[in-house]
């Protein structure tokens, strides 16, 4: 075995990634992946052991969360910015415990391994397999995929000027735990549900962000054409990327598009004043192979999802920011006012060719907690006369499995008076079906990207408190989640925080659980499988 990973949906036969992902990462850039993740932990070992108050280490703070969303599913393939990084975390660790005194000699705080094979060995026995018990193993697991998904929202945040120590401080917590020998599998349990409920935290920090800066995300129609213009295509998830792009398209001649999960950035107030902020080009994630090539102009990956490009000719019109990176591609790196310089791209898209058209229409979205309380009345009524019978919350991810069909067909099969609450890209398996409305309100409502998943507990809070029921689970909601990377694990981990009991998870339950793990998921949490489209669908409806 050269590599181990399992952290996503995907991972080979369902147990793990040995040779090579079937992402696409190496067994060079998986090791990486895990010595940075080890000296994080190294750097929680120091903060927790000294006492040391993370609000005054802000520039390790940033820099934990900057390393764990690069761990992330396909975000940075780059073993080159990779290893740099764990340079960079080196010097921190090793400052941190000069300056507080550390004497506690655990390894992930001592070893240096400098040069890339030193490196690459000394990843060999602190990856995943190092912890032997099965269970323990899992559990240390599900935290350490929730953190990732938790520092990513958390950076995003950041990017826009917000953050909370109390965050980094229980992101030490848990990383300090995860090397702790004498925890037992119960304090790892409730553990993960504490990293649930700062799930919670991160994501309601990021809302605030976003909606603070660039107002509430309101009903919008997104074009799916295109325009005869030389354009640059935006992806992944930072919005603070998407407002400097469009600040420096603006006036240019060159157009813009989103991609995957940058759609929603249509739904706020302040993108909608860009004339050349054009449409959503193109699918989830992983239909960028296929897509991109008839896109023709530049793509900007500010986070995951990348997929590694089947064609020369579309890796040399890829560019990179923030947490991703892809080896031969341009990565562009903010200054200390973190002001990007994005001419390089506007450049190439002025030699360029216009997008092809591939899709034509629009579709709805924008149905974040300030649009859907607006429309309360109208969703009360519709619930209590029978209009609508039930929502169905289905956010999370996609991925390229066949069996994430079955939420295409789940949708279609839906009776006509169900709703679909939905975030994240896993929406794009029915967002385009044309389920039709009840009472002018659509039947696929988009709250926006997977962090906005966060809206949608909001909204069933609200709900709960209009019907005046003392259980989020006495609410006519069903979960019906689809997973693929960690940031889905958050969101799964932040439900569980807030209550909601029976959530379906799918296509495939985590490779990462362990058969007791899953047994306690079970029986807690009355978390299950999927099963057939028909016999789900019964099952909710007459929950
Ligand atoms: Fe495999 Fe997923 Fe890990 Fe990639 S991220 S190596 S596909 S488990
Ligand atoms: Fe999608 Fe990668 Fe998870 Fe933000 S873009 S949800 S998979």
């Amino acid at each position: 075995m050269s590599m181990f990973c399992y952290q996503c949906q995907e991972t080979a036969r369902g147990t793990g990634c040995e040779i090579k992902g079937v992402c696409g990462k190496n067994e060079e850039v998986a090791k990486l992946q895990d010595l940075l993740l080890y000296v994080c932990k190294g750097i929680a070992e120091i903060v927790i052991t000294t006492k040391t108050d993370p609000a005054t280490i802000a520039q390790t703070n940033h820099e934990v969360l900057r390393s764990l969303f690069i761990t992330i599913t396909n975000a940075n393939f780059d073993a080159d910015a990779i290893e740099k990084q764990i340079l960079d975390m080196y010097e921190l660790r090793d400052q941190l415990a000069k300056e507080k005194s550390y004497n506690n000699n655990h390894d992930a705080v001592t070893f240096t391994a400098k040069g890339r094979e030193e490196m690459l060995l000394k990843a060999d026995s602190v990856g995943v397999l190092a912890t032997k018990n099965e269970d323990v193993r899992s559990l240390r697991e599900l935290i350490i995929y929730g953190l990732k998904g938790l520092a990513a929202y958390a950076e995003h945040a950041l990017n826009i000027g917000k953050e909370d120590a109390e965050i980094s401080a229980f992101v030490y917590e848990a990383l300090a735990a995860t090397l702790d020998d004498s925890l037992s599998a119960d304090n790892l349990v409730a553990l993960t549900l504490k990293t649930g409920e700062f799930g919670v935290k991160a994501m309601a920090l990021l809302d605030d962000a976003n909606t603070s800066k660039y107002g509430h995300p309101e009903m919008t129609n997104v074009n799916l054409g295109v325009r005869n213009h030389p354009a640059i295509l935006i992806s992944g998830h930072d919005l603070t990327d998407m407002e400097q792009l469009l600040e420096q398209t603006k006036g240019t001649g060159v157009d813009v598009y989103t991609h995957g999960e940058m759609l929603p950035a249509h739904y706020y107030p302040a993108f909608k004043k860009y004339e050349n902020l054009v449409g959503n080009y193109g699918n989830a994630w992983w239909m960028q192979v296929g897509e991109f090539e008839h896109f023709h102009g530049p793509i900007l990956f500010t986070t995951n999802c990348i997929v590694p490009p089947k064609t020369p000719e579309v890796a040399t019109r890829i560019f990179t920011t923030g947490a991703s990176g892809y080896p031969g591609c341009p990565h562009i790196v903010a200054d200390e006012t973190g002001k990007k310089d994005f001419s390089a791209i506007i450049e190439m898209a002025k030699k360029l060719q216009a997008p092809d058209e591939i899709e034509t229409g629009s579709i709805v979205g924008g149905f974040a907690h300030n649009q859907v309380f607006a429309l309360a009345d109208k969703v009360v009524e519709a619930v209590k006369t029978g209009a609508v019978k039930k929502f169905f919350v289905m956010g999370g991810c996609d991925g390229r499995m066949k069996s994430r069909e079955y939420y295409t067909e789940f949708a279609k099969k839906l009776p006509n008076d169900t709703i679909i609450l939905t975030a994240g890209c896993a929406k794009y398996r029915y967002n385009k079906l044309q389920l039709g409305e009840i009472g002018g309100i659509p039947r696929v409502l988009d709250a926006g990207q997977c962090n906005d998943s966060y809206s949608l507990a909001v909204i069933a809070l609200k709900l709960k408190e209009i019907f005046e029921l003392d259980d989020i689970n006495k609410l006519p909601i069903a979960f019906n989640i689809a997973w693929y990377e960690q940031k889905a694990v958050i969101v799964l981990l932040a439900l569980l925080y807030l209550g909601v009991k029976n959530i379906h998870l799918g296509p495939t339950l985590p490779g990462f659980l362990s058969p007791n793990v899953v047994k306690v998921l079970v029986d807690t949490f009355g978390i299950a499988p999927i099963g057939s489209v028909e016999e789900d669908i019964d099952l909710f409806m007459n929950a």
